[in-house]
């Protein structure tokens, strides 16, 4: 059987051998993507992005297990993606947690993947689209992205995602506290996790307060507000407000219109990142990238414009083409 039909049909070692096709961008893996592509675009995709080590692991830990256990009955299935992660992922369970709740890593509806290869230009942005893909077309019905950062990241997730998860944690200092309107752009809902910790008060009153100079008329963005909710990852606390939040946001989007607009704005960045990083690829050919470096150097030395570099670049680029 193809691999298609195989992953269609639950397959979960077809579908882990797709992600590392897809990984390693390989023509089998885009084949395969490209047979599963009308089969995508069901799942609700949800971005959780924050600094470093505000506690994102751990809170999408809990939140698929919340997922996982609330109504057995109608549990949605759930795949983590996983970008460049400095913590690992458990598989759901969390070490020392003492509540009693199914055995996630033995859970066939969980799918948990980190990703780290950064080996070639765009490969993060570009599987990362891929993955999220590949798991929608498998009948994963949310799709939990963590990457850190926010905006500025190579992978941008808020331009991927339906809904977009911003976690704060009391402690990041003045300068972060300071980055509020960039944050306030991208969330759909606001995080403090470690709400357990002193001055998680504080932070909380910083981002509301940052949200009403930003939305001083309706309070709102195109009729949703926008909730700032507290959380303690570790001890689950805020968990089940943090999902009902995540469901109505869905709920939101599918009623206002704004679920087909996100739909675009995603499959433009895809297309985008995809054109940037075939372009890019065409100089990784390794006499190409020694001219490359050589005009790198040209334009350091004031030999040549940057301007005059690039022409270079194209020209090279197109007469090579003949
Ligand atoms: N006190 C407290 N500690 C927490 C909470 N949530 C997470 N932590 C701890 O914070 C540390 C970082 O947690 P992670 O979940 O790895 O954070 P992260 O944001 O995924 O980190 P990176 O992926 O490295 O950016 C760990 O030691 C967690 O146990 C919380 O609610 N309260
Ligand atoms: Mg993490």
């Amino acid at each position: 059987m193809p691999p298609a039909e195989r992953i269609l049909q639950g397959d979960r070692l077809a579908l882990a051998r797709l992600l590392s096709e897809l990984e390693n961008q390989t023509s089998q893996g885009e084949a395969t993507l490209g047979e599963l592509y009308p089969h995508t675009g069901k799942a609700h995709i949800v971005g959780v992005t924050g600094a470093p080590g505000t506690g994102k692991s751990t809170l999408v830990n809990r939140l698929v297990q919340k997922l996982r256990t609330a109504q057995p009955d109608q549990a949605p299935t759930v795949a983590v993606i996983a970008v460049d992660p400095s913590s690992p992922y458990s598989g759901g369970a969390i070490l020392g947690d003492r509540i009693r709740m199914r055995d996630l890593a033995g859970d066939t509806g969980v799918f948990i993947r980190s990703m780290a290869s950064r080996g070639k230009l765009g490969g993060l942005a570009s599987a990362t689209g891929a993955f999220t893909m590949a798991f929608d077309a498998a009948g994963y019905e949310v799709i939990l992205i963590e990457t850190v950062g926010a905006g500025q990241a190579e992978v941008d997730v808020a331009s991927r995602a339906h809904t977009t998860i911003v976690i704060d944690a009391p402690g990041l200092g003045d300068d972060v506290q300071a980055n509020k309107a960039g944050i306030l752009e991208i969330a759909d809902i606001l995080v403090v996790n470690k709400s357990d910790l002193p001055g998680a008060a504080r932070t909380l009153r910083t981002l509301e307060m940052a949200m009403h100079l930003a939305l001083p008329a309706s309070g709102s963005l195109g009729g949703w507000d926008i909730p700032v909710l507290a959380t303690a990852a570790t001890t689950g606390e805020g968990i089940d407000a943090l999902a009902a939040a995540i469901a109505s946001h869905r709920q939101f989007l599918l009623e206002s219109g704004g679920w087909g607009e996100r739909e675009r704005l995603r499959t433009r960045t895809q297309l985008e990142q995809d054109l940037a990083a075939s372009l890019m690829a065409s100089f990784l050919d390794p006499e190409i990238e020694a001219r490359f470096d050589s005009l790198v150097q040209s334009v350091v030395e004031r030999k040549l414009t940057p301007r005059a570099a690039l022409d270079a670049l194209l020209g090279e680029d197109s007469s090579s083409r003949r």
